[in-house]
């Protein structure tokens, strides 16, 4: 199939030969696919190889210590431009960095530069199904279309697009992914056997070329489902040899075998509590099988109880993954990391940063984002969320005093962990633009870069995707990145207020429900009565959730007064008057709001529109079609909310604008 442009160079056939690879290897091969692939125009020659392979003369004053394991120097040495690493993978980095400036057309003269990513662990993590049975079909949460890894319960026979999408995400440092649903089904529990290892196999040296390295998400219980065992006891002897033998099955077949990914105890998942044992007994059990291996075990927190009586007021699953891991810090093997999602709920347009993060400081953890838009508008609606994920890693935790960033706990270095770093849920599939919204390959590619450097600014990202995949003309991408910039805020507008959450369609997690899950097992409410809204989380008052979080920012969520606004009805339940900083009323402002985000779709509609003949026609009308999708949705949640909330409270709009 052939893909829509996207933020790389379609390879040249002419060939490009001024350049130079010292070395060879898998990943030097693919650096050389990527060098000959460029403009045949381009003026520059280039030298590329490991620090210690290249002349000292070329090395000379570059500050190879500064340079991480996979990080890259470019230097202009006047004669010939160099591409120096420690790694094969830092070159094939540099080699990408030096793609991204030629096709942003910056000038390599006298170019200095070293770069060394800020996350060791730059994962994405499929949701891909084997089983057709799932009713969302073969990729959970994916709005792109269907699984590019399997199909007709098998691995996808022809492997060509993967080999795209190895080098799609290693342009932008990706060095790991899962490739199968953490919900592990039936079939799925068997990738780990005779049966399939081969075909993963092939899929490990299809990204071991761009140095991605493969894991799978496990079954806890596979002792029973494929073992022939009756427990699945992590303590059990039985239990611990099947598991050994299993990873050295593994690691035969795919000797850099990364690891594993185990969702636990979670959303009817088995998991160790069926044995009366912990989480850290469960893990460290496969991290002992994965030791020998060097393999790694990432061990989801996403544990809550799914099955909670609406009418109880006390129990609060944003405390659950606290509750259930804070009493197990340094319990953990140092081959464990706990991964951790941004926020104590689950992926909502606005949600406080999760305090297990920073809360826990002799664990390795890592962080989870979400790049696919569960209930931030499928591929329907535009919501740029690097602004989203930017805030969370500057989020501090106040963990070891002021400037204990989120990033810096991602990364590992304010507690000197050994492993760290940041995951995500991906958004693509067999869509031929990868993502199904065009501009959610912003996203994307946004991802990537941000974890690489979590410095980067939300605008220089969206800056370099919009340049790279539309082409510099000034008109063009001032209108791309307003409608990015403007898109996570308009979304949060015309959805649920205030850090509340969910008023989604059940199951679905798209198009508004006010009371969707108001009276269901998830543990997801708003509480909203004729007097107020919200969820009090105080310690004073309501679940204590609040005071999970480290003095300074317990203080803060405990005041309606100081509490973020964005996040007020997360942490209480307020009256419609409650006035807000502004000097509007609580109830005003949910109609205001509303009303304004519908008007700013309509926005992004005539600055896409003002685009017609600037951009290749797939794009345009991919996203023109998708803008209508997004403003008749954002019309039904201004109508359905206003109306709702005028129902319950009686109290007039102020302009006297319609609800219905
Ligand atoms: C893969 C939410 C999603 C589920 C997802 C789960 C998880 O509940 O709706 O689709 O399951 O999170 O992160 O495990």
């Amino acid at each position: 199939m052939e893909n829509d442009n996207c933020w790389l160079t379609k390879p040249s056939a002419e060939g490009f030969k001024k350049y130079k690879i010292i070395g060879a290897s898998v990943v030097l091969q693919t650096v050389e696919e990527e060098m000959s692939g460029l403009d045949p125009n381009t003026n520059e020659t280039f030298l590329l190889g490991k620090i210690d392979n290249l002349p000292a003369s070329a090395v000379g004053g570059l500050a190879i210590d500064a340079m991480g394991n996979e990080g890259y120097a470019i230097k202009d040495l006047g004669d010939q431009v160099i591409v120096a690493a420690k790694t094969d993978a830092g070159i094939l980095y540099g080699a990408f960095h030096l793609q991204r400036l030629l096709k942003l057309g910056e000038s390599l003269k006298g170019i200095d530069l070293l770069e060394s990513p800020k996350n060791p662990v730059r994962m994405l993590n499929h949701w891909d199904n084997m089983d057709e049975t799932d009713f969302m079909g073969s990729v959970e949460r994916g709005y792109a279309g269907k699984s590019i890894f399997f199909e007709n319960k098998d691995f996808i026979k022809d492997k060509s697009r993967l080999v795209e999408y190895a080098r799609l995400i290693s342009s932008v440092g990706i060095n790991a992914i899962s490739i199968n649903n953490v919900n592990v089904h039936k079939l799925e529990s068997q990738l780990i056997t005779e049966r399939f290892l081969p075909d993963v196999a092939e899929i490990a040296g299809i990204f071991r070329r761009y140095a991605i390295k493969i894991f799978l998400s496990i079954n806890f219980a596979s002792t029973m489902d494929i073992g022939g065992l009756q427990t699945a006891d992590p303590l059990d002897e039985g239990v611990r040899l099947w598991w050994k033998e299993k990873m050295a099955e593994v690691y035969a077949a795919i000797p850099d075998f990364g690891g594993v990914v185990v969702k636990a105890d979670s959303e009817g998942r088995p998991g160790p509590f069926t044995y009366g044992r912990t989480h850290a007994d469960g893990a460290n059990m496969l991290a002992e099988a994965l030791k020998p291996f060097g393999g790694t075990v990432f061990w989801r927190c996403f544990v809550y109880n799914c099955q909670q009586d609406w009418r109880d007021r006390n129990t609060d699953r944003a405390r659950a993954a606290y509750d259930h891991f804070m009493p197990l810090d340094g319990e953990f093997r140092d081959n464990v990391v706990l991964q951790i999602k941004n926020g104590p709920i689950d992926f909502q347009v606005r949600e406080p940063i999760s305090p297990l993060l920073g809360g826990m400081k002799d664990t390795n953890q890592i962080l989870e984002f979400q790049v696919t838009q569960e209930y931030t508008g499928h591929s329907h609606d535009v919501c740029f969320l690097v602004p989203q994920w930017k805030e969370y890693l500057d989020w501090d935790t106040h963990s070891k005093g002021d400037g204990s960033t989120v990033a810096k706990i991602a990364n590992g270095s304010l507690n000197n962990r050994q492993i760290g770093g940041i995951v995500a849920v991906a958004n693509v599939g067999r869509d031929s633009n990868w993502t199904g919204h065009k501009l959610a390959q912003a996203n994307l590619y946004g991802y990537g870069r941000l974890i690489w450097d979590t410095d980067l600014s939300p605008e220089q990202i969206a800056d370099e995707w919009v340049k790279l995949t539309f082409g510099l003309e000034p008109a063009v991408v001032g209108n791309v990145k307003e409608i990015l910039k403007g898109s996570w805020p308009t979304y949060e507008k015309y959805t649920a207020p205030l850090g509340v959450g969910f008023m989604v369609q059940p199951h679905l997690h798209y198009g508004v429900n006010v009371d969707g899950y108001e009276y269901s097992p998830w543990g997801t409410y708003h509480f909203a009565d004729r007097h107020g809204i919200g969820v009090d989380r105080t310690k004073s008052t309501g679940t204590g959730y609040s005071a999970q979080y480290f003095e300074k920012n317990h203080e803060m969520f405990e005041d309606p007064t100081k509490t973020p606004e964005n996040m007020l009805l997360f942490f209480h339940h307020l009256p419609y008057s409650f006035k807000l900083r502004s000097g509007k009323k609580l109830i005003q402002h949910i109609y205001d709001t509303h009303f304004e985000g519908v008007e700013e779709v309509k926005a992004f509609q005539q600055k896409w529109d003002e685009l017609e003949g600037k951009i290749d026609k797939a794009s345009f009308h991919n996203v023109k079609e998708r803008l209508n999708r997004q403003l008749n949705n954002a019309t039904q949640w201004r109508d359905q909310v206003n109306t709702y909330f005028y129902r319950k409270s009686g109290i007039e709009d102020e302009q006297r604008r319609t609800i219905y």
